[in-house]
């Protein structure tokens, strides 16, 4: 997989012709900018020059916003370490004692954050507030005056309940843009309490996902939390820029259905399809089995305009992920044939349109098939490739933590971690050319609440200590069992 696979040397025309018309029109724009003159002198082109740092390296994007994080679990979680990642001063207030409940959820090493905690926390500090005291609210509303956005995602009205109203917010710090996680939008379901499979189930995924003839399943791509937390950082960053030209906050709110449903519009898509005919590209047209008045679960079908399956490889199925993903898109039709050993297929008017192939997919896939069971994955990967047909070898997350070239985009990255030592996580998957990305361990529970009281707040000692003592920052004694 590491390597780069062999390509036969093409003309790509299109390409070359659209970039070099995009730097004309760059030049031109430099040229007339240099021509430009006010009072009769040249002024000077105010284009900024490339950067000079290495890839990566000259900054980082979101330098100087503060995030009042209020997340706990994983949407907004993702949400805030992504804004981290590119440099926002993330703040993440958690409950005395106890921290985010996945700091204590799925643990693998007794004593250590968990791992569902470390993988969604870098690059935050974390301060202990009990929201609820008067001398937490104190420091809250502290830190609403000195932060430009609050991430929460807690259950429907717990905000409000804390008495952190937009009102009493937006009073506070009108700048301050509000941004929210719910598992609804406003309507029948607002006041439920939401976790990722639901969403998968409410957003249209589950119902479009598995076989025909099996039960709806979930997704293991978490998109109704990550994918909600993706969603709602750039309803954050286009709030920020917003906020460039009215000076304001806003609300800002992502509901886990609506996200998920997003990235199910596809499926939205084939509903409608549904009334004009069969959707030919589902298996079940070329079984014959007519189709009912809701999408169906199309197992591995392509979900695109261009067929596709998974189909095994050598090894398979004792080995669980020894498949690949096979698209027999329309122009590389021709190849996959020769591929194949089928060269007459090019020709033949049974086959050689796509609307020919459509009723007999499941013969022309078995047929690939017998093909694909005589190379390993990576080899059917590589001649797929070297002649552009899309194919995707199933990788088991132990070859994706293994894959060098992950590593070496710093999309997998070793992290340490002062009581669990090192550990794998996935680092920034965008990548900026002038924003550095490191990734930084997760915080210890409470571990900067010093250096937040007096280096954000500005409290001096004597106040921090009267803070700390009040017991707003730190978890109630147990109480007395035997009292
Ligand atoms: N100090 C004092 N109280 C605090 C606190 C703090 N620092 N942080 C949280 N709390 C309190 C909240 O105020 C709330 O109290 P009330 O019920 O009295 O208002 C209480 O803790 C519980 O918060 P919660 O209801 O949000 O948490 P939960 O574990 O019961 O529910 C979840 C979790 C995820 C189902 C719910 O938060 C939710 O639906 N969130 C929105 C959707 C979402 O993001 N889901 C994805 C989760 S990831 O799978």
């Amino acid at each position: 997989m590491a390597k780069k696979v062999a390509k036969k040397s093409k003309a790509k025309k299109p390409a070359k012709a659209r970039s070099r018309s995009a730097s004309k029109r760059s030049s031109a724009k430099v040229v007339k900018l240099k021509a430009a003159k006010k009072n009769g002198k040249t002024v000077k082109s105010t284009l900024p020059p490339p950067s000079r740092k290495p890839f990566g390296q000259a900054g980082k994007a979101l330098d100087g916003v503060r995030i009042l994080d209020f997340t706990h679990v994983q949407s907004g979680p993702t949400c805030t370490q992504l804004l981290a990642w590119f440099g926002a001063d993330v703040i993440k207030v958690e409950r005395p004692g106890v921290g985010d409940i996945t700091r204590g959820q799925l643990v693998d090493m007794k004593g250590a954050d968990s791992l569902y905690f470390t993988m969604l926390n870098h690059n935050k500090r974390s301060i202990t507030i009990d929201s609820k005291h008067p001398e937490g609210k104190r420091v809250l509303n502290e830190l609403i005056k000195k932060c430009d956005v609050l991430v929460e995602n807690f259950a429907p009205g717990a905000l409000d309940r804390m008495g952190l109203t937009w009102e009493h917010i937006h009073k506070l710090n009108p700048r301050m843009i509000v941004a929210s996680v719910k598992g609804f939008g406003p309507g029948p379901y607002e006041d439920c309490k939401v976790y990722e499979n639901v969403a998968q189930c409410a957003g249209g995924s589950a119902s479009t996902t598995g076989f025909r003839d099996g039960p709806p399943l979930v997704t293991g791509a978490q998109i109704g939390d990550s994918g909600t937390g993706l969603h709602l950082a750039l309803g954050i960053v286009s709030a920020l820029y917003q906020r460039t030209r009215t000076g304001r906050g806003q609300k800002v709110l992502c509901a886990m259905q609506d996200g998920v449903l997003n990235l199910a519009r596809v499926k939205l898509r084939d509903q409608q399809r549904l009334k004009h005919g069969p959707l030919t590209e589902y298996s079940q047209y070329g079984e014959g089995i007519p189709f009912g008045d809701s999408v169906p679960r199309a197992g591995n079908d392509s979900g695109g305009g261009q067929p596709g399956r998974i189909l095994k490889c050598k090894g398979a199925p004792e080995d669980p992920n020894a498949y690949i993903y096979f698209i027999t898109q329309a122009p590389v039709w021709g190849p996959i044939c020769d591929l194949i050993g089928e060269p007459s297929w090019k020709t033949d008017p049974e086959y050689a349109s796509p609307r020919a192939r459509l009723p007999k997919l499941n013969q022309i896939f078995a047929r690939i098939e017998q093909w694909t069971m005589t190379k390993t994955k990576f080899e059917v990967m590589n001649l797929c490739n070297a002649v552009d047909i899309p194919v995707g070898p199933i990788l088991s997350m132990k070859e994706i933590a293994e894959e060098k070239s992950l590593r070496d985009t710093g999309t997998v990255v070793e992290v340490d971690h002062p009581v669990r030592g090192k550990y794998l996580t996935v680092g920034n998957p965008i990548k900026m050319s002038d924003s550095i990305s490191e990734v930084k361990r997760s915080p210890l529970l409470g571990e900067h609440t010093d250096e937040i009281l007096t280096k954000v707040l500005g409290f001096d000692k004597k106040e921090a200590a009267k803070i700390k003592t009040s017991g707003a920052l730190s978890a109630p004694a147990k109480e007395d069992k035997a009292a």
